[in-house]
């Protein structure tokens, strides 16, 4: 999975990154810093995947 606009800190690893693969079934928590408000994409990087939906909008104000 992709998040555009923000890099992100896996929980259980020290690399910053914007994009981290999530197996079937799996769940991913991570932490950020949420400093830059408005709406953007996150969308799996298989396009079939994105193609079917597995896209979405993230999105917060200030
Ligand atoms: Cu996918």
């Amino acid at each position: 999975m992709h998040l555009h606009g923000h890099t992100f800190q896996l929980d259980n690893d020290g690399a910053r990154k914007d994009t981290v693969i999530v197996r079937p079934g799996q769940i991913v928590s991570f932490e950020f810093d949420a400093d830059n408000p408005g709406q953007w994409l996150t969308h799996c990087h298989n396009a079939y995947h994105a193609a079917r939906g597995m896209m979405g909008v993230f999105s917060y104000v200030r």
